[in-house]
C-alpha cells in the first residue's frame, strides 16, 4: 500500500531537490531494493522478509549455505529466473541519465542490489556493495564467473575444479567486498549531494553511508514510499514512487530525456 503522495509535499521536495542537484558538485546515490520494486522484483521488507517462511537473514548465510546448499541455491534460482523477466524501470533510466550529466568523476552509484538492472539501464559505473546474482564464485578455487541470467543446475559445480559454486553475492554476516566498498565509503565522503533511494536503510554497514554522508556536510535526499529508518538524517524527503519521482526530479533539471 502506497503512502499517499501527499503532491503539495512533493512538489515542495521537487523544487528543493532540482536546487541542490543543480548546485552540487559531486554526487552519490545509493540505492535498494526499492528502486527495482517496480520491475517487478520482491523487496526484503516486501514480503515482512520472509522467503519460503523463512528469514531471508537466515537463509543468505554461509551457514545455511555449509548446512544445505541446495536449498539456499533454490532461493537463488528462484531470484535469478524472476530476473530473466525483469526489467528496468524509469527510475534506473533516470539514474543512468544524472551519471551522464555529472559524468564519472563526479558520480557515483552505490547500490546494495544484486540485479544488475542499473547496468542493463545504461549505468556505467556501479559499485555493488553486496555482490551480484548474475556471478558464481567458486568455493574451492574462488574463480568468478559472469553467469547472466540463465537457469544453472541444482548445485552448479566448478568447471575448472569440480568445487561447489556459490552466488556471488554477501550474505549476512559476510564482510563486504574491500575495495568496493572502499570507493563507497570515499565517494560518500566526497559528495556534496546523497541522494537515497529504495532503501529500508536497515542493513549495514551499507545504511551507516547515510550518516556518514550527513557528517560529511552532503544534502541527503531519500526517494522512497515513506520515510525509511534513516529518516531523520534525511534533508529532503521525496515519498513517491521512485518510478515516477526520479524522473520527475532529471526532467525539471536538465529538460525532457
Ligand atoms: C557484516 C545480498 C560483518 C544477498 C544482502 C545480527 C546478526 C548478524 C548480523 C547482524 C546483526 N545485526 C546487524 C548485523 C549486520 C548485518 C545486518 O545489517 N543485519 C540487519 C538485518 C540488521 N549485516 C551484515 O551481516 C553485513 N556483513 O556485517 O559483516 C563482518 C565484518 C568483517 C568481517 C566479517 C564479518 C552483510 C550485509 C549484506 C547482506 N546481503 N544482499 C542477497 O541479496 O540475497 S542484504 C539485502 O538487504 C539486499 O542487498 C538489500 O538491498 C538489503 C537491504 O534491503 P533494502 O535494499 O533496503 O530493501 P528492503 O526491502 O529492506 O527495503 C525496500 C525499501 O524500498 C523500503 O524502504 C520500501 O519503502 C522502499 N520501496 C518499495 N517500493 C518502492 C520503494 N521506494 C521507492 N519506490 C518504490 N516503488
Ligand atoms: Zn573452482
Amino acid at each position: 500500500m502506497h503512502h499517499p503522495v501527499d503532491s503539495g509535499e512533493l512538489e515542495a521536495g521537487i523544487r528543493a531537490a532540482v536546487e541542490s542537484l543543480r548546485g552540487a558538485t559531486t554526487v552519490a546515490v545509493l540505492t535498494g531494493a526499492g528502486i527495482s520494486a517496480e520491475s517487478g522484483l520482491a523487496t526484503f521488507r516486501g514480503a515482512g522478509g520472509l522467503w519460503e517462511g523463512q528469514r531471508v537473514e537466515d537463509v543468505a548465510t554461509p551457514f545455511a549455505f555449509r548446512r544445505d546448499p541446495a536449498l539456499v541455491w533454490r532461493f537463488y534460482h528462484q531470484r535469478r529466473a524472476a530476473l530473466r523477466a525483469a526489467r528496468p524501470n524509469p527510475g534506473h533510466y533516470a539514474l543512468a541519465r544524472l551519471e551522464r550529466h555529472f559524468g564519472a568523476p563526479r558520480f557515483t552509484l552505490i547500490t546494495q542490489n544484486v540485479d544488475g538492472l542499473h547496468q542493463v539501464a545504461g549505468s556505467e559505473r556501479v559499485l555493488e556493495i553486496h555482490g551480484s546474482l548474475r556471478r558464481t564464485r567458486c568455493t574451492r578455487c574462488g574463480q568468478v564467473r559472469e553467469q547472466g541470467t540463465e537457469p544453472l543446475p541444482e548445485l552448479p559445480h566448478c568447471p575448472a575444479c569440480g568445487g561447489l559454486l556459490r552466488p556471488d553475492v554477501v550474505w549476512f554476516h559476510e564482510p563486504l567486498p574491500e575495495r568496493v566498498w572502499a570507493e563507497a565509503e570515499s565517494a560518500t565522503t566526497r559528495c556534496s549531494v546523497f541522494l537515497v533511494v529504495g532503501t529500508s536503510a536497515v542493513v549495514y554497514p551499507a545504511a551507516g553511508l547515510i550518516e556518514t554522508a550527513r557528517l560529511a556536510g552532503a544534502v541527503v535526499i531519500e526517494s522512497n514510499l515513506v520515510p525509511s529508518a534513516a529518516g531523520h538524517l534525511v534533508d529532503i524527503g521525496l515519498y513517491g514512487p521512485a518510478g515516477q519521482v526520479l524522473p520527475r526530479l532529471v526532467t525539471e533539471v536538465w529538460g525532457p530525456a
